[in-house]
């Protein structure tokens, strides 16, 4: 029977087990959202996962939706990244990025010259997002121009290629929580009259053309990607997702995507949201990949791996609190709990401080 411990062979990558680091926002770049040595450290501090996706990266600087998340944008940027995979590898760890473009969850004080963000429709979400230390509103959007979408599709090409040049061993496409290529999705949020809205193949032709895209810079071993078909997070709202998402998934395995990974309901929350949603129906039409996430514990993983539900299993929250997630796993040793005060930006507290289960014993 195959178990969370054991190895996986994901693109040409062998990974050392099947359990992966969710990609999580902490707001901790510097100055030009330039990755620090600090955040090289945390990461390397959980190179025992199979897979670490690290955590959602703006592609350009419009895609930038909260105070200091790093971006993928810039030569300093590739830099402090580099370290950062550097980091990983020396512990024998495997690291993806996530190509971020926030869209419409924004706010004026993050965009360039202040402009209004940017988003399929010019509809504000109802949701918060993080500047200067405190929740906000976000700002009224202006709708993205047809003219505008090659545009947004070659940041991503470019974000993909600058990843690979960072040193990343692939990058998950962001495709999830209610940012843009999701928001393209929805007909709760994408009021298109052109050939990016109203049916299901137009919705869906931003991400499709992104995700293209990064297949020819990158190749498609490299190449997978985040979905969450029925949250709710920031606003996201479609009438009828299983259709939408049967579809998606269909084209993303004809691209030939190595994975994709699901979150399962409301994400950070309700498992059962949005039931009855049929995930098996999505798995059953690709033949990469799956990862699957949202509140597993190692029961529900290990279940997920032994009925071939899913191939991996990726926990997030849990991965902030305990650098050695593995090894507790493995030995069924009590998690610690993460502090939610310091989840969003500060330095070494609540980030690099939690310590292994052998340094918390002494
Ligand atoms: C929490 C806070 C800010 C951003 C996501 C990138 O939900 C995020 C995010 C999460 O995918």
């Amino acid at each position: 029977m195959t178990g969370l411990f054991d190895t996986y062979r994901l693109g040409d990558l062998t990974l050392s087990n099947r359990i992966v680091m969710a990609p999580l926002t902490r707001n901790r770049a510097a100055a030009g959202n330039v990755p620090t040595a600090l955040m090289a450290e945390y990461y390397a501090q959980r190179a025992s996962a199979g897979l670490i996706v690290a955590e959602a990266t703006q592609v350009v600087p419009e895609g930038q939706g909260y105070q200091d998340t790093p971006g993928i944008h810039s030569a300093e940027q590739v830099a402090g990244w580099k370290r950062v995979t550097d980091a990983v590898h020396a512990r024998g760890g495997r690291i993806f990025l996530q190509l971020w473009h926030v869209g419409r969850v924004s706010h004026v004080s993050l965009q360039p010259g202040g402009q209004a963000p940017v988003a399929p429709s010019a509809i504000r979400a109802k949701t918060k997002t993080f500047v200067n230390g405190t929740f906000t509103d976000v700002s009224e959007p202006r709708a993205l121009r047809l003219d505008e979408l090659p545009g947004i599709v070659a940041g991503y090409r470019k974000g993909a290629a600058n990843a690979i040049a960072a040193g990343f061993d692939g990058v998950e496409i962001h495709g999830a929580n209610g940012y843009l290529l999701d928001q393209f999705l929805r007909d709760g949020i994408n009021q298109r009259t052109d050939a990016y809205g109203g049916s299901i193949e137009n919705r869906a032709r931003l991400m499709l053309e992104a995700s293209q895209a990064i297949v020819e810079e990158i190749g498609t071993a490299r190449t997978g990607i985040r979905l969450s078909p029925v949250t709710p997070a920031n606003d996201a709202a479609d009438s009828n997702p299983q259709p939408l998402f049967n579809h998606v998934v269909e084209q993303l395995d004809r691209l030939g995507l190595v994975y994709i990974h699901v979150i399962e309901g409301s994400t950070g929350a309700d498992r059962e949201y949005g039931a009855p949603f049929d995930y098996g129906a999505l798995r059953s039409r690709f033949r990469g990949s799956w990862i699957t996430n949202n509140g597993y514990d190692r029961a529900m993983a290990e279940n997920a791996i032994a009925s071939g539900r899913a191939d991996m299993v990726a926990f997030g929250r849990p991965f902030i609190s305990n650098p050695d997630l593995v090894e507790r796993l493995r030995r069924d040793s009590p998690l610690a709990q993460l502090n939610r005060a310091t989840l969003y930006g500060g330095g070494v507290e609540g980030y690099t401080d939690y310590p292994p289960l052998q340094a918390a014993a002494e």
